[in-house]
């Protein structure tokens, strides 16, 4: 993409509502534009990078076995007067009426929709177990949108459902989304801590949350010092029983504040391992049984020759939080250092003379060839100064920076700047090209 015809409306100031790093920073950088509290458009930069994030959830999802499928972002009423959770979601729900004067509802979750397209479906053991998922805009009226899109109200969210015959077959469900979460963190360069977690308006007892520790973050949470070391779990068999792995994760202390028990922690954690901090909640999961499948009947055909109600979980990844959530964890004082998974260029090249015949065409070439090889580039070939430049790449926080000016083609060389360390080399324009194609390789 060439910046002169691409569409980055930069932010010079600061803009004095923004709170924490990530929010000052997408709207610096052109990624997002507030309309309403908690309200935003993506713009081209901020959905690159959301559509690259998920990709990867969707990538990590299929691996362990779920199936993508799309349901509205409008449900009827009715459907949540059937599961009891109408009255109870409360103000958070966004109510609407139809010219039919027809209660809807923007969905704030979908356990009720999915429950509703099973019972009318699936009616045997011999289906199970299922495992679905989308990625939908979900709406809650939070009382404090803030921080961006942290606590949007429209946010986007991958919430996948699991069905299975009974509780032993509905933690294997739970089980697999455990450690395909820590997979798909991992690959979007977090270290995401699962904690047990309160299970509030989707209910269960069995949960855990996911978070990333930042000191901007909302959750109070407490922890063993080691699960900040384990690396993701990686490619594992989805069909063979994952039990082993996610007792790695749950034997040692972690919850958030709601399920923190200051007793057990002070005896269960040596002094020294105790980490208490403040986290972001980047995915929820829940198992909860027939919450929704009892009331709404949605029951299928055991073994035994009984029917039997669904068991089901539900799983949860905030998808447009998460962009901002890379950025707390990921920036310093000049702007946002992307990882290399989710960048939304691989490579900016800076022109430090547009218009100097030799520049561009060394430009031109550069730009040819990363685009060859795959690392979709941004091309600063506008006609601004270098310190612009500079500061401009370095807000936007592509992983490299190849700049192009006609001292250095004098001898033939171009600088690489590495984004993360502030390393600059100096490099043959095709070293340049051969050295960012190189640091791309294994990463998918
Ligand atoms: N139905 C369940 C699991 S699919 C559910 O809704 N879980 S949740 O409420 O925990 O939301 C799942 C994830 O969505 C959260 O972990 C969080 O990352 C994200 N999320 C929740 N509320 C917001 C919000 N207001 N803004 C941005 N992301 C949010």
């Amino acid at each position: 993409m060439r910046l002169s015809r691409y569409f980055l409306p930069l932010l010079k100031e600061t803009p004095a509502s923004a709170e924490i790093a990530s929010h000052r920073f997408m709207l610096r950088a052109g990624m997002v534009k507030q309309h309403s509290a908690g309200i935003y458009s993506w713009l081209p930069l901020g959905l690159k990078v959301m559509n690259k994030i998920a990709d990867i959830v969707r990538e990590e999802q299929e691996r362990a076995g779920a199936v993508e499928m799309l349901m509205p972002t409008i449900q009827p009423a009715e459907l949540w007067r059937e599961s009891g959770r109408y009255d109870d979601y409360g103000k958070e729900m966004l109510r609407i009426e139809d010219r039919s004067g027809r209660a809807l509802l923007y969905g704030p979750t979908n356990e009720e929709m999915l429950t509703d397209i099973f019972r009318t479906f699936v009616r045997s053991y011999k289906d199970l177990p299922q495992l679905l998922y989308h990625i939908q805009w979900k709406f809650r009226d939070e009382v404090r949108p803030r921080f961006g899109v942290m606590r949007g109200r429209e946010f986007l969210m991958k919430d996948s459902y699991s069905f299975d015959i009974d509780m032993d077959a509905a933690v294997i469900s739970y089980n697999k989304m455990f450690v395909a979460y820590l997979n798909t963190f991992a690959r979007l360069g977090l270290q995401a801590v699962p904690m047990r977690a309160d299970t509030g308006p989707i209910g269960g007892d069995l949960s855990h949350e996911f978070l990333i520790l930042a000191d901007t973050g909302e959750s109070e949470v407490f922890c063993h010092a080691d699960l900040l070391e384990l690396d993701a779990p990686g490619a594992v068999d989805f069909g063979a029983d994952l039990q082993a792995i996610v007792n790695e994760r749950t034997a040692l202390y972690a919850r958030t504040e709601e399920m923190h028990d200051a007793e057990i922690f002070a005896k269960d954690v040596p002094k020294d391992k105790q980490v208490s901090a403040r986290g972001i909640e980047v995915g929820h999961i829940f198992c909860f049984g027939d919450k929704y499948s009892k009331p709404m009947g949605a029951k299928v055909m055991g073994p035994d020759g009984k029917e039997h109600f669904a068991q089901m979980g539900s799983y949860g990844i905030g998808v447009s939080r998460l962009v901002g959530g890379i950025i707390e964890a990921s920036h310093d004082e000049a702007g946002i250092i992307w990882p290399l998974s989710v960048a939304p260029f691989g490579a900016g090249i800076l022109n430090l003379r547009a218009g100097d015949d030799d520049t561009d065409k060394a430009c031109e070439d550069i730009y040819a060839k990363l685009g060859a090889a795959g690392i979709d580039p941004l091309y600063d070939d506008k006609a601004d100064r270098g310190g612009v430049k500079f500061s401009r790449m370095d807000l936007i926080g592509l992983p490299f920076q190849i700049i192009v000016g006609p001292r250095g083609l004098k001898d033939g060389i171009v600088e690489v700047k590495t984004r993360k360390t502030g390393e600059r080399q100096n490099l043959t324009p095709s070293e340049a090209v051969n050295f960012i194609v190189q640091q791309f390789k294994g990463i998918s």
